[in-house]
């Protein structure tokens, strides 16, 4: 097999960060906005350079395929995405969709025979950056969301999902199409970068995935008595910040002391204080809740015993606590097949390598809800992602595309 050039995969993660609207402050590609579209159709012609097929089905999933020499078995499946949350990086997703393509590349030019079809794709909307929720295209792929459902979400504007799909012309009339069965995809694996920093402390230099984190995300709207900062003494307000601050602060405890699981985390990463004078007491904050384990029922009891807390301090602090929830995804375990397999070839490579839990989700979660998936992570520049210090140098997406490559041929032969 030939080896993956580093210098093509630089060149593909540059160009394409290209379309961002945020220029000056790291990448920001959100998912049907001008950029992201204009992103797409680089992509579809990088597929279509590399002597892909390129089709799209009705939310937008781009599937690249390499035709095997026997189209009726059940295909290969690599990728990723490349929206983004808001002032992210050029990586997360990214390394794993050109990764991907280069792959396959690879596996054409070295003449690598291969019975089964292997398509590059490009999930959709894989941040929840626009619609507040996460995964759309491979979400709707494991059934979890609906024709129905595009219809009621929607992004800030008030624009649905639905309205969205239907002025870019995809056809919604086979939108039931997008659902894959069981069986329907033989094996998936994802490159992607670590995200963490797991692989930089132990100086290895490919992740193995055993299972990824699922997310609980819910936003919490707190509502107390807006008034005089100054006029109000303190044991008369119902200040609806400092209820909130102190949810946050025992989010963060719960989740800190979860013993239930081997990993869980909690984060507070928006919050809406209104009116927002400096001289009147909050009447309502607004904040999201994001709850991260590999264990379902320990993120379960630990969604539970949060909003337990929310009705107590409703009662403490005279405030009202209600809550919106978007999502309460299942966590997966990857298939130790396939990590087998990839151990394999990292080991042929000599590649330092470890076994280890994604605390970030991704698509192979929702693909691993019909189809077995492994997971090859790349070092994280001292652990930071969703951010402009996001960094992977290109010789490290290189080595994990070649093992990659390695897997997706042995997996399109079996
Ligand atoms: O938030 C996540 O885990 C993913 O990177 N979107
Ligand atoms: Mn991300
Ligand atoms: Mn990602
Ligand atoms: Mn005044």
């Amino acid at each position: 097999m030939k080896k993956a050039d580093p210098g093509r995969i630089e060149k593909h993660l540059k160009e394409l960060n290209a379309f961002n609207s945020t220029p000056e402050c790291g990448t920001t590609r959100v998912v049907f906005t001008d950029v992201e579209l204009k992103g797409r159709e680089y992509v579809k012609g990088i597929m279509r350079g590399t002597g892909l097929a390129v089709k799209e089905d009705s939310i937008g999933n781009v599937f690249a395929t390499l035709p095997g020499s026997d189209p009726s078995l059940a295909p290969v499946w690599t990728g990723s995405h490349i929206d983004t949350v808001l002032c992210g990086g050029m990586f997360d997703g990214m390394a794993g969709v050109f990764g991907g393509i280069e792959a396959l590349r690879l596996i054409r030019e070295s003449g690598i025979k291969h019975k089964r079809d292997i398509s590059a794709v490009v999930y959709t909307s894989e941040e929840p950056t626009r619609f507040q929720v996460s995964c759309l295209g491979s979400r709707a792929m494991a059934g979890d969301l609906t024709l129905e459902d595009t219809k009621g979400i929607s992004d800030k504007d008030g624009n649905t999902l639905y309205d969205v799909l239907c002025r870019l012309g995809y056809d919604m009339g086979r939108f039931g199409e997008i659902k894959r069965g069981p069986g329907s995809v033989y094996a998936a694996v994802e490159l992607h970068v670590e995200q963490n920093r797991r692989l930089e402390d132990d100086g290895r230099k490919i992740g193995i995935v055993k299972a990824i984190c699922a997310p609980t995300n819910f936003d919490v709207i707190v509502t107390g008595v807006q008034s005089h900062a100054g006029g109000t003494s303190m044991e008369a307000r119902r200040d609806a910040y400092m209820a909130a601050c102190e949810l946050a602060l025992i989010l963060e405890k719960l989740a800190r002391e979860n013993t239930e699981s081997e990993y869980t985390t909690a984060t507070v990463g928006r919050v809406k204080v209104s009116p927002g004078s400096v001289n009147a007491i909050p009447g309502r904050c607004e904040f999201s809740v994001d709850i991260r384990d590999v264990d379902f029922e320990s993120k379960r009891k630990l969604t539970e015993r949060f909003l337990s807390e929310c009705a107590a301090v409703e009662l403490r602090r005279g405030v009202s606590v209600s809550h919106v929830m978007h999502n309460q995804d299942i966590p997966l375990r990857c298939s130790e097949e396939i990590s087998g397999i990839i151990e394999k070839y990292v080991k042929t490579a000599g590649l330092p390598y470890e076994k280890m839990i994604s605390g970030p989700y991704h698509d192979s979660m929702f693909v691993g809800r019909f189809a077995p998936v492994g997971m090859i992570f790349v070092p994280s520049r001292n652990g930071i992602s969703h951010s402009p210090e996001e960094w992977t140098d290109f010789a490290e997406i290189a080595a994990g595309t070649d093992v990659l490559a390695e897997t997706l041929a042995e997996l399109a032969n079996r």
